[in-house]
């Protein structure tokens, strides 16, 4: 063996060790730069050929590209090798514990009001009425004159009113909506049954059961032979929905300017089952609802003729409903936002 062919052997040998002693791909990169690059031993070597005979030079070329090939393939051994610990090490250091709990937002519900609000728009839905939303904002025809109430009508003081402008009022119950259907129903089409829920407005003092600002329920059935034995079962269902069978509920004469005749519903009391308390004043009975026949004035007023149609109209009281359903003996609380007190009722869905 040459001496050339013997340095070769040491080189090969020595480049072997430091590639594989290399600890990083930086590392790989300059050993194997120092070892094969243009200025590199191996490079060295071959150029010293020029002083070897025709013969000899043959067998120490290809010597020396073997060599070269050789320290090649371990360099891309080693490569690939720290590549793969490269891996392993970011798969072990950048591990995500996907059973740790995450951060729960808080999700919020639907207030005690609304839910009740939805009980009652799927109860009269499924009986075939159709929910519609009317204006907080409303005009005074409405709210009163076309329901049978022309202005000085004493029946106005029923209902103490914030007027916004003289003709422009909040309103102060839902009956108004109960105007705007009959006025826009084509009865050719089939009867009128519909339901309004919103939010009222009146100058009454806040205690246990009144509030200032609260919600309503209207409900309006109006077409041919419609009866008081409809009003009756109508309501009785839709109460029993609401509180089941075992709450008891009474019917009582009144006075509404937009029914003839007029019924007042109550229910027994949740907090004394009748007895008498201060929630309900002693009686044993919550009012929750009026209600009656509808009044031909109101039909004329809308165009609609009284001799061929007529039917049933009430406006139930939400939050009573809401108090009587729940147990809650205060109104007060559904306006106070509360979390401590809206929680309990988180339904979702
Ligand atoms: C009316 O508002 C009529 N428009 C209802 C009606 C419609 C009768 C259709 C006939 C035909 P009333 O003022 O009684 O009626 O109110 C109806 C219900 O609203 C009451 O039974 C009661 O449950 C509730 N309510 C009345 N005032 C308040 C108040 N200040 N706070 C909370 N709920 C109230």
């Amino acid at each position: 063996m040459s001496t050339l062919q013997e340095k070769l052997t040491q080189l090969q040998q020595k480049g072997s060790q430091d590639i594989k002693a290399a600890s990083d791909l930086k590392q790989l990169n300059d050993i194997r730069v120092k070892l094969l690059g243009k200025k590199g031993p191996i490079t060295e070597v071959l150029r010293g050929m020029r002083d070897l005979t025709k013969e000899e030079r043959p067998a120490v070329g290809s010597f020396a590209n073997k060599v070269r090939d050789a320290l090649a393939e371990v360099v891309d051994q080693k490569k690939a090798e720290l590549e793969q610990a490269k891996i392993e090490q970011q798969l072990a250091t950048e591990t995500i514990d996907v059973t740790l709990p995450g951060d729960q937002p808080k999700i919020g519900a639907h207030h005690v009001i609304s839910q009740v609000i939805e009980q009652l728009e799927d109860t009269f839905l499924g009986m075939g009425f159709k929910v519609v939303y009317g204006y907080e904002v409303e005009e005074e025809k409405y709210n009163f004159e076309m329901l049978n109430m022309p202005k000085d009508h004493p029946a106005r003081d029923m209902q103490d009113t914030f007027y916004i402008t003289k003709d422009v009022l909040m309103r102060t119950h839902m009956s108004p909506d109960e105007a705007r259907e009959l006025e826009k129903h084509d009865f050719s089409q089939g009867p009128l049954k519909m339901v309004s829920p919103g939010r009222v407005y009146r100058r009454d003092t806040d205690d246990a059961t009144h509030s200032h600002q609260f919600f309503q329920m209207e409900g309006q059935y109006i077409g041919k032979n419609v009866t008081m034995a409809d009003l009756k079962g109508t309501l009785e269902f839709a109460i029993r929905q609401i509180f089941g069978e075992e709450r008891e509920i009474r019917f009582r004469p009144s006075y509404f300017p937009f029914t003839e005749p007029s019924v007042e519903v109550d229910i027994s009391c949740f907090k004394c089952n009748g007895k008498g308390c201060d929630v309900c004043k002693h009686t044993g009975w919550i009012e929750v609802l009026g209600a009656g026949m509808t009044h031909p004035n109101v039909l004329k007023a809308a165009g609609v003729d009284p001799e061929i149609y007529g039917g049933f109209a009430f406006g139930l009281g939400i939050d009573r409903f809401a108090m009587l359903k729940y147990g809650i003996d205060d109104i007060r609380n559904f306006y106070q936002n509360d979390v401590r007190f809206l929680t309990q009722f988180e339904k979702r869905g």
